[in-house]
């Protein structure tokens, strides 16, 4: 998208908050929105901004099926559950490769909080947590991703990827605690903190 391109749709995004349709929800601050259609999500180092990595959902370490899941890199992943996210007013449902929901977002702790995620079981419906927001960059200058993960009121700031201490995946931790790290089941020193960025998948 073009800088003018992403001006529009910020100042669009920010007039439809100002409608009388628009839902303000607890989880969305006025840059924020509670909804976003069929998207991936990507991490981005903070101190790199080159080291970029595609998130899913996987759950090394816990015998397949399993009725839990969280967020980690694709890369470190030994197999996907999933990789297609919807987010319905604060809550995130999880969608696997042929397009059939496999998971719902699940509370997320204000301290070294795991995203992680309930898998149903089939034709089972259990409603999101709703503690979610994707943020839009309100930058007139653009900025190469306008959509942010958020929790937790909005907070887009507190993540890291982190080395769980019980298989080789690396998972987002929100507000990494060092002196608890170890009974929160991942490796200190392996955190980096990242961005998670929300990108559109165009139909
Ligand atoms: C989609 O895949 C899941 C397992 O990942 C399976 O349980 C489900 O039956 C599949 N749905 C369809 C429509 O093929
Ligand atoms: C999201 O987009 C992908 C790629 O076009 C498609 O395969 C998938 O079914 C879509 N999922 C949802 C939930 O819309
Ligand atoms: C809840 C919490 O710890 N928030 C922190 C998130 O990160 C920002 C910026 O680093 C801090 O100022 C907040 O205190």
């Amino acid at each position: 998208m073009s800088p003018l391109a992403i001006l529009v749709t910020s100042l669009l995004a920010a007039l439809s908050l100002a409608s009388p349709v628009a839902r303000q929800t607890p989880v969305c601050p006025w840059n924020g929105v509670p909804d976003a259609s069929n998207f991936t999500l990507l991490s981005v180092s903070r101190a790199d901004t080159s080291v970029r990595k595609p998130l899913a959902l996987g759950s090394n370490g816990l015998p397949s099926p399993s009725s839990a899941a969280w967020l980690g890199t694709a890369e470190s992943i030994d197999s996907i559950v999933a990789q297609n996210f919807v987010l319905t007013n604060g809550g995130i449902t999880a969608y696997g490769s042929n397009g059939s929901l496999v998971g719902v977002s699940n509370p997320v702790a204000t301290e070294n909080g795991w995203l992680s995620f309930l898998l149903p079981d089939e034709g089972v419906t259990i409603p999101p947590a709703e503690v979610y927001c994707e943020l839009f960059n309100t930058s007139p200058h653009g900025a190469e991703f306008p959509f942010t993960l958020a929790l937790n009121g909005g907070d887009s700031d507190n993540f890291s990827l982190c080395k769980s201490s019980t298989s080789d995946e690396f998972v987002v931790v929100y507000n990494v605690v060092q002196a608890s790290s170890e009974d929160a089941g991942y490796e200190w020193t392996t955190c980096t903190a990242v961005d998670v960025h929300v990108l559109a998948v165009t139909q």
